[in-house]
This record gives C-alpha cells, sequence and structure tokens, in this order.
C-alpha cells in the first residue's frame, strides 16, 4: 500500500475494502492535473471517453442505456429502526442489507483498479469542510470527483494519523474476467444496484451503478443524505439548494437560496443574466447549499461543492449563456451527441439541428429521427471556477447571508408564478408540500406529479417528520433574522398547454419583487394561499406579455386549490405521529381561507 496513508482508520478501512473486493492495483489519487490526464488517456485508449476536437481538454462519454440517471427504487437509508429512515425513504435493516451487498462486493473489483480518493466538501480545511473518502474501480468516478470535489493529496495531510472522514464505497459492479475485453460502460443489472446509506455511522456503500448521484458520492449521498442526518445533530441545515447573489443598482445585494427538484432549471436560475438594467446575478452554487446560523444570528450558506453536474438538453446561448461560457473546455459529457466536426450537441442547443449527428447511444441519427439525439438527462461536468459569473464570495469558508428562501417545482397548472408565505410556519408549511411533476433526473415515468417536499424527498437521510421539525426549530433560533419564503413555478401552462411565463432572464422580475418585499418596498395582496403581488407591483417592462395570459398566471382558482387538499391530507398522513402539529394547524388554516 501506498506510503502516502498515514491515517489509521483510513489504512484499516483500504485493507478492509481491498480483501473484501480484491482489486488487482490499488492506485490513491492526489487530484494532480497529470493524474487526470492520464485517467484520460486511459480512458480514450480503452474506448470509454472521446477526445472532442472543437473543445479543448473535453470528453464525451456514452453510459449503458440502462444506467443513465439516479435509482431512487434502489437507493436506501438504513437506521437501525424503520421509523427513523421515515416513510419517504427505502429501508433495509443495517445488518441484512449490509450482508446482502458484502455477497455482492465479493470479488467485483477482480480484474480492476481500486482508486481511493481523498476529497473535501468545503474548501479544504475550512471549518465547515467535510471530508470523505471514496474508494471505487470506475476511472469515470475518478475524473468527475476531480471536477466536483477537491481531490488532493492535502485533504490526507489534513486527516493526519487519527483524524475522521466519511468513507464512500463505490463499484460498478462488474469484475472483469482475465483476457476479457471491457465493455464501454461497465455496470450491474438494475435489480443488483444498492446505493445504501447509513447515517448512524456516516457510511456510504454503492454497488452497480456508475452514473451520476448514484456514483459520485460526494454530491448527493454525503452533501445532502448523510450531510442532512448531521446537520439536524448539530443544528444546521444540508438543503437541495442552489445559492445566488443578486445585486440591485444602488449595490445593494440580496442572497437567495433556491430548492426545486432535480432537472428544473436550478443551473439556469443560478447563472442567470437578469433581463432588468442595473441588475446583476453572481452564481454560488447550483445544487447545494449547507447553511449554519453565524455569529450575528443570520443563517450563512456555503456550496460544498467544486463544481456543477448540469442538464445538458435544453441549455443554450439563449436559456443559460453563462453555463455554455462555463463548458467551453475542460468539461467532461455524458450522454451528449457527437457532432461530426467532432462537438456535442443536445436538443435545443441551437435553433437548427444538424444534419448528421453520432446519437447517445452511437448510433447514426439524422433529423428525421424520432428519438433524441442526447439523452433527456445527459450532463456536463464542469468546474464551477470556470463559470464567467462566480461569485467572487463562493469559496469563503463564512459563506453568505441568506435573505430569501424560494421553493417550487414544475407545475402545468394550479400554482401561480409567485407568492410569499404569510410567516415562517406557513413557509415550511409551503416547502413540506412542494409539488412537481417528475424528471428524467430519475429512473422512472416523466410527468407524473408528486409531492417532493423541499425538493428533498429523495435525499433526506432521516424522517421527513423531523426533517420538518428541524426546519421550524431552525425558523424560532432564527426569529426575526429568518429568511423570507417565497414559492414559485415557472412552468404554468395556457389551455392550450404553451408556457404562460418567459422564464430564464425574466425571472429577474420575480426576484426583484422578493427583494422589494424584504426592503418593505413592495406591496401584496392577501390570498388563500398567501401573498400575491399586487397588480403593478411585478416589473414587467419592455415585457411582452398579453394581459390575459398575465391574469392566468397568477390565477389563484379556489375550485383548483380545493381538489389539492385531498392530496395535502394523504401526503400528511404519511408521517403519522411525527407530523409537526404546526403543519397540521397550517393546512386547516389554508383550508378555512379557501372557505
Ligand atoms: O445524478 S445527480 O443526482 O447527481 C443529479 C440530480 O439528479 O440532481
Ligand atoms: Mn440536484
Amino acid at each position: 500500500m501506498d506510503i502516502m496513508v498515514k491515517n489509521e482508520k483510513l489504512k484499516t478501512w483500504i485493507k478492509e475494502v481491498a480483501d473484501m473486493c480484491r482489486p488487482d492495483a490499488i492506485h490513491i489519487c492526489d487530484g494532480s492535473k497529470k493524474e487526470y490526464d492520464g485517467m484520460m488517456a486511459m480512458l480514450i485508449a480503452s474506448g470509454s471517453a472521446i477526445a472532442l476536437s472543437k473543445r479543448p481538454n473535453s470528453y464525451l462519454f456514452r453510459s449503458d442505456p440502462s444506467d443513465v440517471a439516479r435509482v431512487e427504487d434502489r437507493t436506501y437509508i438504513s437506521t437501525t429502526s424503520k421509523d427513523e429512515a421515515g416513510p419517504t425513504n427505502n429501508w433495509i435493516d443495517p445488518a441484512s442489507l449490509k450482508a446482502t451487498m458484502k455477497n455482492l462486493y465479493n470479488g467485483c473489483m477482480k480484474g480492476r483498479t481500486m482508486y481511493v480518493i481523498p476529497f473535501s466538501m468545503g474548501p479544504i480545511g475550512s471549518p465547515i469542510a467535510k471530508i470523505g473518502v471514496e474508494i471505487s474501480d470506475s476511472p469515470y468516478v475518478v475524473v468527475n470527483m476531480h471536477i466536483m470535489t477537491r481531490v488532493s493529496s492535502k485533504v490526507l495531510e489534513l486527516l493526519g494519523a487519527d483524524g475522521d472522514f466519511i468513507p464512500c464505497l463505490h463499484s460498478i459492479g462488474a469484475p472483469l474476467e482475465k483476457g476479457r475485453k471491457d465493455v464501454q460502460w461497465p455496470c450491474a443489472p438494475i435489480e443488483s444496484k444498492y446505493i445504501s446509506h447509513f447515517p448512524e455511522e456516516n457510511l456510504i456503500w454503492s454497488y452497480g451503478s456508475g452514473y451520476g448521484g448514484n456514483a459520485l458520492l460526494g454530491k448527493k449521498c454525503l452533501a445532502l443524505r448523510i450531510a442532512s442526518a448531521m446537520a439536524r445533530r448539530e443544528s444546521w441545515m444540508a438543503e437541495h439548494m442552489l445559492i445566488l447573489r443578486l445585486t440591485n443598482p444602488e449595490g445593494r445585494q440580496y442572497h437567495i437560496a433556491a430548492a426545486f427538484p432535480s432537472a428544473c432549471g436550478k443551473t439556469n436560475l443560478a447563472m442567470m443574466k437578469p433581463s432588468l438594467e442595473g441588475w446583476k446575478c453572481e452564481c454560488i452554487g447550483d445544487d447545494i447549499a449547507w447553511m449554519k446560523i453565524g455569529p450575528d444570528g443570520r443563517l450563512y450558506a456555503i456550496n460544498p461543492e467544486n463544481g456543477f453536474f448540469g442538464v445538458g438538453p435544453g441549455t443554450s446561448y439563449s436559456t443559460n449563456a453563462m453555463a455554455m461560457d462555463t463548458i467551453k473546455e475542460n468539461t467532461i459529457f455524458t450522454n451528449c451527441a457527437l457532432t461530426d466536426d467532432g462537438d456535442i450537441w443536445w436538443e435545443g442547443m441551437t435553433d437548427d439541428l444538424p444534419s448528421h449527428l453520432i446519437d447517445w447511444k452511437g448510433r447514426d441519427w439524422t433529423p428525421s429521427e424520432k428519438a433524441e439525439a442526447a439523452h433527456p438527462n445527459a450532463r456536463f461536468t464542469a468546474a464551477a471556477a470556470q463559470c464567467p459569473v462566480i461569485c467572487k464570495d463562493w469559496e469563503n469558508p463564512a459563506g453568505v447571508p441568506i435573505d430569501i428562501f424560494i421553493f417550487g417545482g414544475r407545475r402545468g397548472s394550479v400554482v401561480p408564478l409567485v407568492y410569499e408565505s404569510l410567516s415562517w410556519e406557513h413557509g415550511v408549511f409551503l416547502g413540506a408540500t412542494a409539488a412537481s411533476e417528475t424528471t428524467s433526473a430519475n429512473i422512472g415515468a416523466v410527468g407524473n406529479l408528486r409531492r417532493d417536499p423541499f425538493a428533498m424527498k429523495p435525499f433526506c437521510g432521516y424522517n421527513m417528520g423531523d426533517y420538518f421539525g428541524h426546519w421550524l426549530a431552525m425558523g424560532e433560533k432564527l426569529g426575526g433574522k429568518a429568511p423570507r419564503i417565497f414559492y414559485v413555478n415557472w412552468f404554468r401552462k395556457n389551455q392550450d398547454g404553451k408556457f404562460l411565463w418567459p422564464g430564464f432572464s425574466e425571472n429577474s422580475r420575480v426576484l426583484k419583487w422578493m427583494c422589494e418585499r424584504v426592503d418593505g418596498r413592495a406591496g401584496a395582496d392577501e390570498s388563500p394561499i398567501g401573498l400575491l403581488p399586487k397588480r403593478g407591483d411585478l416589473d414587467l417592462s419592455g415585457l411582452d406579455i398579453a394581459r390575459d395570459d398575465f391574469e392566468e398566471l397568477m390565477k389563484v382558482d379556489s375550485a383548483e386549490w380545493h381538489a389539492e387538499i385531498p392530496d395535502i391530507e394523504a401526503h400528511f398522513s404519511l408521517f403519522g405521529g411525527r407530523l409537526p402539529d404546526s403543519l397540521k394547524d397550517q393546512l386547516t388554516a389554508l383550508k378555512k381561507r379557501l372557505g
């Protein structure tokens, strides 16, 4: 074993895993450019990666068609009691889950190299950062972790002999027999995939998938599922939220954290170019926020990640120019289409369709093809530092003080463009009842409505009833310094199925109203569901939107909201005695207001 490892717990763990998984070789990663380049050269030689001649230092990967997104059905929160995992998580008791997985791990790395990846979530050495070590047999995971987290031998130095870290074990679950040629994207069949979390011992075991959040274990597994359980124990928050800084024409800064389900436009909002004169948006993070109460009693947020794992399709110079500039070079692409001149392409990137492509499955594609050229969950992996509007404070260990929380989802009907909560408790009710049409970020049907509280349904590492309680408790601690809470829906459609709101840059109009609410400068009308902007409160100057359409967009229809109640009741009933009373009171109050 490499001499670099001095940490006792790490040494023991590496040996245990190697004895169980039986790799041919062990490589301790140092996070260097040399390591990255060497790994890419190997991936190109083996046929797993394609170097893109049109994009400097950028590569395309194509996954197995069965391994294209997170697998929520195969994701487990394994706590001693089932009740601790709660009704929104899959649960198997730790002893039997570990027994099953040890069987799978047994010899699973034969013919492969086992990579030991020391990484930091948050700037290395900062007091709020957490150290993880991922063991993986996937070189694709190594190169992605290089971008998405801070991989470095400095992390090992920091660990010293007895420092603690979060062990993250990952295998693609595809041992390679001697003399056999490897496939392009080795992985295990769906029924033997397991993405398992043991929050009582801060441990992650993932098996069978090489894709995204299933395999890059610093992200959803550590920074959300394990971190949310730690945050509850230690009175802080780990949330599925983007973080942005908005500056108004007078130079006043506002910090916004917003929770939307996967593939609902968090990256677009985080890097938005405001259409309003004089307003500026800077990105701090696009997916995860860790938040603590600071010495002044306000809530401060940091982004624990180092890069973006963003959805490609729909991203273009008109929807998200900053993302397009971020991925100009040094980017990993997964499941995008390949152009004839050696670049990537996805649906929505350009107005004109290319006349010929190689699709994400490696087949010839022409515009007459019905199937998409890029997978709808095709992704780019790029360093946050490459974003032209990355905020200068994005790595500040003190974080940024949050003024505004936004919840939302994708709803074709019922929910208006924006409304404000009546109180913190009501805001928690809005988060707890958030609903969205499902997207391709998870394996499963797309477009079904589901309750996705705080956009955390797939990511909460403990009983979600207790999580609601944690939000209420944080509100009590924050008191008058708590951020204001809003709910948005960029996705409302008219009867013909056309979007009523242009979204993207124009969302700055909605954010402006929120900022003015914070400053007590904009009005609001009370409605049964919350506070709506009064006519004239939303700055619509220069925007071509028909009056009828705007009314439709902002409409709160009593009958439609009445029809939501049984679904909210069914959702709440899942939590039984763990549902905080104050949320029951909020539901009763909503019914009363609806009349
Ligand atoms: O695949 S990831 O979990 O990293 C992306 C997402 O679903 O948000
Ligand atoms: Mn996400």
